[in-house]
């Protein structure tokens, strides 16, 4: 396809002249492009094939062993004021950055290909859809992407001879960890990203784009962007509710949002719209409308089983990059949690064969990346070009105590101050530290483009702006007896809170006050057909007033860092909940 935008050409031959590849690829998106980037990875190693016969289009690439998650540590919000990067960011001078990585980026293609990526974020044809523009020297990206996004001729015919993209260079340098950096800039809508070959670092659609930059343009613009999946759940008549879900990691957001409701007999059925992030807009009719920017899902691996989530292992039954699993002899990928126990000899993430046995066989951040369109639970309105209407915003954290299964609150205001509180415990396996309590508001502290407590301000304002708003829950699934034995199933069995939820939303769910938001009232939860432990219910909707006195003070710690950033409308609903629960037994 002709290149008729000037500014992108511009800007292409500028990322030539600095990084000196060898020779220059646009990408247009083909299966044949996308056979072509499988077959040089294949000669040079990049990728290993798996079986054939049993995962047709599989393919196994290990990245270094010094690369393998996204680096916190290492990403920069370059914003021209350090303090509109806030104190959960960390900042670099717009100036610095570029003088910094204009040396690390100097000459590093020589000797290879530099791949011009155009992609679309959004359905095609949506007005809420974007396009990027990533420059990369990774095949394994360029492939990726192609997956993850509408990739190649696609995004240049809406881009047109004068649209605006966000552009994004990108190089695997020398994967020396402490030459990594991931930086925003985000007056610029500009990303440069340098050292990593891997996921969040490297596909610069995903958490750069479509949350660190875009949240910045969403502030700016009047819309939204946020770590949130995106449900559909229909009812016996047929009617569907969406909701949009914010989780911090390990707490189960892909298995919810491909969730197998066990009471689809009676009716209710659980589709996907999204996975990990949501593009929001206020509708003509006053209600937030939400579409899923991806096109593909770059989902953990470990723990997902046939059990655990049949329709993300459907997904990747074909047509997928794995990650840093381990492998068979035949070309069968295997992880830690899937079903079948590990095959001999086995090997490991990093190529070792045998397996040991004596660190994990696939790495704990090991991946799929594989198209949305193949999962089995994906819902018709997964590409609707104005978006599925959100009726409910979930918070949610994994919490051994304190938190109940299901609280709604009482107002938009009352909401946000539940998604700026959330906090979930860490699990062994995302820290080596477990139990630790971490303050994650609305699952962004990694992902925000700009100070959190402008954030927080920003949320509020869109709560005022919607005159149709959709209501706000949180939800643990987490909740442990006093023997430490989880209170509440999970998976499927969430369908079930979904449902309260959903009745609430109509008007009908029957919902007792407590300090800290509406909980089911006795009954009012649909258990039919579920086996719980007696008193589990009664456990799991409690809310214990002194808990959450000692809860109340964590938050205030949490909110300080916010300095006076912080709205006064969330240190008065600190205030409030203090009084509330003054009076509560
Ligand atoms: O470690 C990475 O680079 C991937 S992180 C990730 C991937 C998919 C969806 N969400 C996340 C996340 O960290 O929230
Ligand atoms: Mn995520």
């Amino acid at each position: 396809m002709k290149i008729t935008h000037a500014r992108l050409r511009q800007w292409v031959d500028e990322c030539a002249a600095l990084c000196q590849p060898d020779t220059i690829h646009w990408c247009d998106g083909s299966e044949q492009e996308y056979r072509w980037l499988v077959q040089e990875m294949l000669d040079s190693g990049a990728l290993v094939p798996l079986s054939q016969e049993i995962h047709p289009g599989c393919y196994l690439h290990r990245s270094h062993p010094n690369d393998v998650a996204r680096v916190e540590n290492r990403t920069f919000i370059c914003s021209r004021r350090e303090e509109d990067a806030g104190p959960t960011n960390n900042w670099m001078a717009p100036d610095e950055a570029k003088s910094l990585l204009t040396a690390l980026f100097s000459g590093c293609m020589q000797g290879r290909m530099m791949y011009v990526v155009p992609y679309l974020m959004g359905p095609a044809d949506s007005p809420f859809a974007r396009v990027g523009i990533e420059i990369t020297d990774s095949a394994y990206v360029a492939a990726s992407m192609r997956v993850m996004t509408r990739m190649g001729d696609i995004a240049l015919r809406q881009l047109g001879e004068a649209g605006s993209f966000v552009p994004g260079l990108h190089s695997v340098g020398e994967l020396d960890p402490e030459r990594r950096y991931i930086c925003h800039f985000p007056e610029e809508r500009l990303i440069w990203s340098y050292g990593s070959g891997y996921g969040g670092n490297a596909l610069l659609g995903k958490k750069t784009f479509a949350l660190r930059i875009a949240s910045a343009i969403a502030r700016d613009e009047g819309w939204m962007a946020e770590h949130m999946l995106i449900l559909e759940l229909s009812d016996p008549a047929g009617e569907k509710t969406y909701f949009a879900a914010a989780f911090p990691s390990a707490c189960g957001k892909t298995n919810l949002a491909m969730l197998v409701s066990p009471l689809e007999e009676q009716g209710y059925t659980v589709r996907t719209v999204g996975d990990d992030i949501a593009w929001m807009h206020i509708g003509d009719d006053g209600r937030l409308w939400a579409v899923n920017p991806e096109a593909g899902f770059f989902g953990v691996v470990p723990g997902t089983s046939r059990q655990t989530n049949p329709n993300a292992m459907a997904t990747m039954q074909a047509n997928t990059i794995f990650t840093n699993v381990a492998v068979s002899d035949d070309g069968i990928p295997w992880w830690e949690g899937k079903d079948e126990p590990p095959p001999t000899p086995l090997t490991d993430w990093k190529g070792r064969r045998p397996w040991s046995g004596e660190e994990p066989a696939a790495h704990p951040n090991s991946r799929f990346t594989a198209p949305a369109a193949q999962c089995p639970s994906i819902s018709s309105h997964w590409e609707d070009v104005q978006g599925v209407p959100i009726s409910g915003i979930i918070f949610g954290g994994r919490r051994a105590h304190v938190m109940p299964l299901v609280v709604e609150a009482f107002d938009w205001r009352h909401g946000v101050f539940l998604g700026a509180t959330m906090a979930s415990e860490t699990t062994a396996a995302a820290t080596g530290a477990s139990g630790v309590l971490r303050r994650d508001p609305m699952a962004m502290l990694p992902f925000c483009g700009y100070h959190m407590g402008d954030y927080f301000s920003y949320w509020l304002k869109m709560g005022k702006r919607l005159t149709n708003p959709p209501c706000l829950f949180h939800v643990n699934w987490f909740r442990k007896d006093e023997d430490g034995r989880y209170l509440w199933p999970g998976f499927g069995e969430n369908v079930r809170a979904l449902i309260w939820m959903r009745e609430r939303i109509a008007g009908r769910g029957q919902a007792t006050p407590t300090p800290i938001g509406l909980v089911p009232a006795p009954d009012a939860l649909l258990l039919e057909g579920l086996d719980l432990a007696p008193d589990a219910l009664r456990e799991l909707l409690t809310v214990d007033a002194a808990e959450w006195r000692t809860e109340a003070n964590d938050i205030e710690r949490h909110f300080a860092r916010f300095g006076d950033h912080l709205p006064q409308a969330l240190a008065d609903e600190l205030t409030s909940l203090r009084v509330r629960l003054a009076t509560a037994k």
